[in-house]
């Protein structure tokens, strides 16, 4: 067997692969807590943290231990059947979150559509909204994942040119506009507002204090359903177990994914009370793969992981650190940092030509992988385990790299 490469790794997704990704230049084969390291053995920073699914660490020992004993033991049996693991996993996670119960996916994109389908269930069941009126406010700039109904919701053109038909149903408003959600509110058609604490692929965009908290409120004040994708922000990410939590918010409706697993799976999950999710029969939704043991397993252990190594605590203190630390950054290409906890972006203005894509093949050769979104925003996501010198020492690779273009 030819050995491998970094370049025939490239070769090979390139030409065998759909061209839907555009990579960073770098082929990954190890990862161990923050760090990974390419098929060449050169060691990164990983500030992307598979987009915040590896908040535990790479590989952490809790979580892999749990992941293979389940599976020398029993992986899948469907939902034909019970099995032994998925009732205490429902009961630990119901518990953690303080809900009544759990819906099982695997996708943060299947956790959204099951919460979009509870919540139209809900409308006709328990509001009493006429068949098939049920509306759905959703934000501008959002990201929810990538299915057709999904897409529907976005208002990014990339993520929708040429996938209509749409699925109706949704109304759009601004983001952090709390005017413009009481208006869509006055409707008496709407189920559910869905938004996400801090919008992600907008580029870690924060709103305003007190617009979860005001939202929510008017949300109730209208008996419509407050539906928070937490995929990206939940599990510690901000500073706080979820994001809401930074206004004592308490979302109807909450959808998890990502580092409910730790990265090592694909586990995701809809909570909400009863009066919502026993909608939902036998029958009318599902998953062959949603609630598996070996999901169940993995997610109590990556969620022990999180309260025992006081993953919350430790990004609210590091993220604080790194955000002064870049800001003490001299450099006109820098036009502000913000974020929340360690959910963190640079913005980046282009000088001499060379924009946030240079920067992030810079900082890669300097040993730390962050990648680029909307051309001129760099997201820096490290796992939550990260110590302060590690930051420190992270700092100083991207102060280097940037300080390289003056
Ligand atoms: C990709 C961004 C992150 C999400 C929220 C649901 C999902 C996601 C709030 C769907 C997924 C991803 C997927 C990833 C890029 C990515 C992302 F750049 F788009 F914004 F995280 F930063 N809700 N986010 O952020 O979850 O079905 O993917 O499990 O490669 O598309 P999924």
């Amino acid at each position: 067997m030819t050995e491998m490469t970094s370049k025939l790794a490239m070769e090979l997704e390139n030409k065998y692969g759909a061209h839907n990704y555009h990579p960073l230049p770098v082929v990954l084969a190890k990862g161990k807590g923050a760090f990974v390291w390419d098929v060449e053995g050169k060691k990164y920073f990983d500030f992307l943290s598979a987009y915040s699914a590896v908040n535990q660490g790479h590989c952490h020992p809790k979580i892999v231990d749990a992941m293979v004993e389940q599976a020398r033991t029993l992986t899948l049996t469907s939902r034909a059947f019970y099995n032994d693991q998925l009732g205490p996993y429902e009961k630990f996670v119901t518990e953690y979150f303080g809900y009544d119960k759990v819906l099982p996916m695997n996708t943060g994109a299947e956790a959204d559509e099951t919460a979009l389908k509870l919540a139209r269930k809900w409308a006709y069941l328990k509001k009493g909204i006429p068949a098939n009126q049920a509306k759905i406010i959703v934000c501008e700039n959002n990201f929810h994942g990538r299915t057709i109904t999904i897409v529907s919701m976005s208002t990014d053109p990339d993520a929708r040119k040429e996938f209509g038909p749409f699925t109706p149903g949704f109304v759009t408003i601004p983001y952090n506009n709390l005017d413009a959600l009481a208006k869509e509110l006055e409707d008496p058609n709407v189920a559910a507002f869905l938004v996400e604490p801090i919008q992600g692929e907008a580029g870690v965009y924060v709103p305003d204090e007190g617009y979860l908290k005001k939202s929510y409120g008017m949300c109730k004040a209208r008996n419509v359903l407050y539906i928070a994708d937490e995929v990206q922000t939940g599990i510690a990410r901000t500073g706080k177990l979820l994001a809401c939590d930074h206004e004592n918010v308490h979302p109807d409706i909450l959808i998890l994914g990502k580092a409910l697993s730790g990265g090592v799976f694909p586990v995701s999950a809809v909570l909400c009370n009863d009066e919502i999710m026993l909608c939902i029969k036998p029958g009318e939704h599902g998953s062959t793969f949603g609630g598996n043991p070996i999901a169940g397993r993995v997610a109590i252990a990556a969620l022990t992981v999180v309260k025992e190594e006081k993953l919350a605590e430790n990004a609210e203190r590091l993220g604080k650190l790194f955000r002064d630390e870049l800001r003490k950054i001299k450099s006109d290409m820098i036009e502000l940092v913000r974020g929340k906890g360690l959910l963190n972006a640079m913005i980046i203005k282009p000088k001499n030509g060379k924009e946030a894509w240079d920067v992030c093949l810079k900082m890669a050769d300097n040993g730390l992988l962050a990648k680029p979104t909307h051309g001129h925003i760099i997201r820096f996501a490290p796992p939550l385990i990260i110590t302060e010198a590690q930051i420190m020492n992270a700092v100083e690779i991207i102060r280097k790299s940037i300080l390289s273009f003056e």
